[in-house]
């Protein structure tokens, strides 16, 4: 079963999607409310969506033709880094020129005990799906990071699964790995969602195919596809560390690293489409745009 949100009228509704493609408007105000709700109620978040489904009002149409929103407003996003083989070769080419000859700190950090963690995003530099991602103006080398997203609760268990993108800087991280905030943060640089699949739902987390493309002027110019299978690391040694004596919120985000990476010489241009997929949960659609293009579009109203 997924879970999303919707606009419909000036509002915003919660949704689900039966396992089969039934649709239907939940009145639940947001997924971590239904989350209480079910625990309340001692079952799991699908059984009580179940249980409740003749309270709920079918929507009629498949929910991926709804004006979907945002899953949730995620308090912060965190993310994990070098969790696959394929960001390790990543990370070393943008920091070594593509001249390796002894190991990086991104070797060390894959085979280390402790992970790479990072603080990726906040809810207000967040958008969900439809919406624009930013660029920045002092990087020529960007890229999507199509990632697994875990929505979790304040105790750190995991409730559901959804699709995010890590926008990425690789020359401002490869310049210096000090720079990684500015390489990974700035306003609109992560996306999440449409859906969230809850946990009990999916079977098996290490064996959903994520695809990435990326469509310039209707024509698609990337499409990489990867497997969870390939994660270096459990999900819950991710979410142990992330909440070792640290402070989680309600429908934290923790997206678990990228085992995608574009062609090294392709870098995102304005107008770009960004579809993330990932198998079971959803498809994630953005546009990219320069944020300064975005301030004068909205200065002009
Ligand atoms: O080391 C930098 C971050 C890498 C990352 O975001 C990823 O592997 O997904
Ligand atoms: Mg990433």
């Amino acid at each position: 079963m997924r879970i999303f949100r919707y606009r419909e009228s000036s509002s915003i509704h919660l949704g689900a999607v039966t396992e089969e493609g039934e649709a239907y408007r939940l009145n639940a105000p947001d997924l971590m409310s239904l989350v209480g709700e079910a625990r309340a109620a001692g079952l799991s978040v699908s059984g009580y969506v179940l249980r409740n489904l003749a309270q709920s009002v079918p929507i009629g149409v498949r929910a991926e033709s709804l004006d979907l929103a945002a899953p949730l407003d995620a308090p912060e996003v965190w993310a994990a880094g070098v969790t696959y083989q394929r960001s390790r070769e990543a990370r070393n080419f943008e920091a070594t020129a593509g001249k390796l000859d002894a190991d990086t700190f991104y070797d060390k950090v894959y085979e280390a005990e402790r992970p790479e963690l990072f603080m990726k995003s906040t809810a207000a530099r967040t958008v969900g799906p439809g919406a624009q991602v930013c660029l920045r103006s002092d990087s020529t080398w960007q890229v999507p990071e199509a990632e697994l997203g875990l929505v979790l609760d304040r105790g750190g268990a995991i409730v559901g699964y959804t699709a995010g993108n890590d926008m990425s800087c690789r020359d401002i991280e490869g310049e210096n790995p000090l720079y990684l905030p500015q390489a990974k943060i700035w306003k609109r640089s992560c996306a999440i969602g449409p859906f969230v699949r809850l946990a009990e739902t999916v079977a098996d987390p290490y064996a959903l195919g994520i695809a990435c493309r990326i469509y310039r002027d209707g024509r698609m110019v990337v499409e990489e596809t990867a497997n969870t299978g390939q994660l270096k690391r459990r999900l819950e040694e991710l979410v142990g560390f992330l909440k070792r004596d640290n402070e989680l919120f309600d429908g934290t985000v923790l997206l678990t690293g990228t085992c995608l990476v574009p062609p090294n010489q392709f870098t995102l241009a304005s107008g770009d489409r960004i579809e993330i997929e990932i198998e079971g949960i959803g498809t994630l659609v953005n546009t990219a745009v320069y944020a300064a293009e975005l301030d004068a579009a909205m200065i002009q109203g």
